[in-house]
Formats: structure tokens, C-alpha cells, sequence
């Protein structure tokens, strides 16, 4: 999506000038992973007018592969707008209904694109924008299974999108089939009944989970494994805090760039609470997240082996 931010905090009925940037959870992620190094490609649908084209131009800035982003003509790239309130929480607004991305479908995947792929991250957004969206994610779903290619998941819940009970029926076969399971305290709840990591964790390596990490905001966040691994690191506090929209998914991005590394869950934890934290300082999701030669800086270098 292209993203508009205020300049000014408050209603946005006297908001007079916004910035533009672009802007949605998995596009947050594969900035992130291309800054660390990682080639990341996005499939995704934008709409052949000027703010598809800003979008897309901002990808090739950021090095992502964009061989996967189809143009639709007939169809508007989707736009959220940000509003800061007054006591301090950011509000959303989606103009996104029966945008180029919502008619994504099954036939825009063609399984041959995961060979030598390392991972398939999917969230819970895509799968709500429409029927067609959800069934191009069960066919990644499938597609990755047959593949072999682990999947990660993030529910990113966005009750603007599915109503609050219909929530687990759309997550489930997601949870059930990833290998990374990655949420914050209060999609636990919502899915598991639960704030307690440790009540949910069996259900979820029940399924096949190899990792829960929840993420805490600012208090930073807690992996669990099926071996029975329990590591929680607490968070990164920023000079100042800006707007926190972003930082889970730059949580998702350095904990799945820290897991294909092979690295201990306390440093994939790190670099999780690093890039999350990373990305509050700014107004834009992305534009704060890290670069691969920054971050040994905050995390001391990889012990050896790693
Ligand atoms: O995680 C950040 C996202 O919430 C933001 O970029 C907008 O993708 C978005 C969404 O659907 O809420």
C-alpha cells in the first residue's frame, strides 16, 4: 500500500499536509531482510497508476527482487493513511477495498518460483483482503509443503479487516502448517485463549510449530521451542519513539533472518527486538529498519559457528 502520514499529531479531519511512503506488513518484512542481506522477492499486485509505480520503485531501491509484482490497469494500488491521536496511539485508515492486491489469486503463483527458496513467510493480511487472496495463500501453503520449504507465520490480526470471530477459522490451517510461529501477546489471546506463552506453546508444537516467538512491544519478546528452549530478551528502547507501526514486522524479519542463520534463539531474539525497535524512530513502517553492517554494532559480533 502507499502510505499517507500526517505531519502533525491529531484528527485528520485538520491534517493539512501528509507524506507519502509505501508501506504494508509484508512489503515491511522484505525490506528488512533485503537490508540484512537476504534476497528477498515479494508477490504481490499493484496498480498500474502513479502510487503502484512509487511502490514499485521504492522495492528496486530497497533490492528486492520484483520479478513476482504484476501491474493490473484495471485496478487502484491501495492506500492507508496514518493518524497520530492525541494521547499518543496511531489509528489506520484502509482505502483498500477491490484494490489491484485484493485480486491476487491462486493462478498468480506458479510453484517453480519456490525452488531453491529458503522460506515462505505469509501473514494473516493477505488471506483477509479477499476469497481469492485466501486461496492464493492456501495454494502457498500447499505449494511450500510440497516443496519442502519452511514456512513462517505471522496472524497480524487487523480487526478492520475480519471480524474478531472469525479470526481463528481464517488463521488456523496457516498456524497448523508453519514452522515459525510469530505473534504478539495479543493475537495469543486471541487464538489461544492466552497470554502465557507457555499455555499456548504445546498446542502450536502439537502441530508442528519448531518456533513460537511472541512479541512484547517494548518489553521485547520470548521464543520457545518443541525441545523444550524457553529465551526471552527484553527490548531495544530507541532515542525517541515516533510511531511503532512496523515494528513487528521488522521483529518477524531479524527473528526469521537470525533462524535461517542458525543462530541461538537469544540472539535471533536481539536482532528481533533490534529491528523492531529500529523501525518507531520514524514516521514511515520501514524506512528506520537496519542494514546487515549495522547491526554487529548493537549485537557484538556472531560467536563462532554462527
Ligand atoms: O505491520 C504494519 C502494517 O500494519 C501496516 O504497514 C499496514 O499492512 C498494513 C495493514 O494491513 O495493516
Amino acid at each position: 500500500m502507499v502510505l499517507f502520514s500526517p505531519d502533525t499529531q491529531g484528527p485528520l479531519r485538520h491534517v493539512a499536509l501528509f507524506r507519502k511512503y509505501a508501506a504494508g506488513a509484508e512489503l515491511n518484512l522484505s525490506v528488512a531482510l533485503a537490508r540484512l542481506g537476504l534476497r528477498t522477492a515479494f508477490l504481490t499486485r499493484l496498480g498500474d497508476d502513479e502510487f503502484g509505480h512509487h511502490i514499485l520503485s521504492c522495492m528496486r531501491a530497497e533490492g528486492l527482487d520484483t520479478s513476482l509484482v504484476r501491474l493490473d490497469p484495471t485496478r487502484s494500488t491501495a492506500v492507508y493513511f496514518k493518524e497520530y491521536r492525541p494521547l499518543g496511539d496511531t489509528c489506520v485508515y484502509y482505502y483498500r477495498r477491490g484494490s489491484a492486491a485484493s485480486a491476487l489469486g491462486p493462478e498468480d503463483l506458479d510453484p517453480s518460483w519456490l525452488e531453491g527458496a529458503r522460506l515462505v513467510h505469509l501473514t494473516g493480511i493477505t488471506p483477509a483482503l479477499s476469497e481469492s487472496c485466501h486461496l492464493l495463500c492456501l495454494r502457498m501453503l500447499e505449494a511450500a509443503r510440497e516443496m519442502g520449504v519452511p514456512v513462517s507465520f505471522d496472524p497480524n490480526v487487523r480487526l478492520k479487516l475480519v471480524p474478531r470471530e472469525e479470526v481463528p477459522r481464517l488463521m488456523e490451517p496457516f498456524m497448523r502448517q508453519c514452522r515459525l510461529l510469530l505473534l504478539n501477546e495479543a493475537e495469543l489471546d486471541l487464538l489461544f485463549g492466552t497470554t502465557d506463552p507457555g499455555v499456548a506453546a504445546p498446542r502450536a508444537f502439537e502441530w508442528g510449530v519448531e518456533v513460537l516467538a511472541v512479541k512484547r512491544g517494548a518489553r521485547g519478546g520470548v521464543a520457545l521451542t518443541g525441545r523444550g528452549e524457553v529465551v526471552s530478551r527484553e527490548g531495544f528502547r530507541p532515542a525517541r519513539v515516533v510511531d511503532p507501526v512496523g515494528a513487528g514486522d521488522g521483529f518477524d524479519a531479524g527473528f526469521v533472518y537470525g533462524y535461517l542463520m542458525g543462530w541461538p534463539l537469544e540472539r535471533c531474539l536481539n536482532l528481533a527486538n533490534l529491528v523492531g525497535a529500529s523501525a518507531t524512530a520514524v514516521p514511515g513502517d520501514y524506512e528506520g529498519y537496519p542494514f546487515r553492517h549495522e547491526i554487529d554494532a548493537y549485537l557484538g559480533p556472531p560467536a563462532a559457528g554462527c
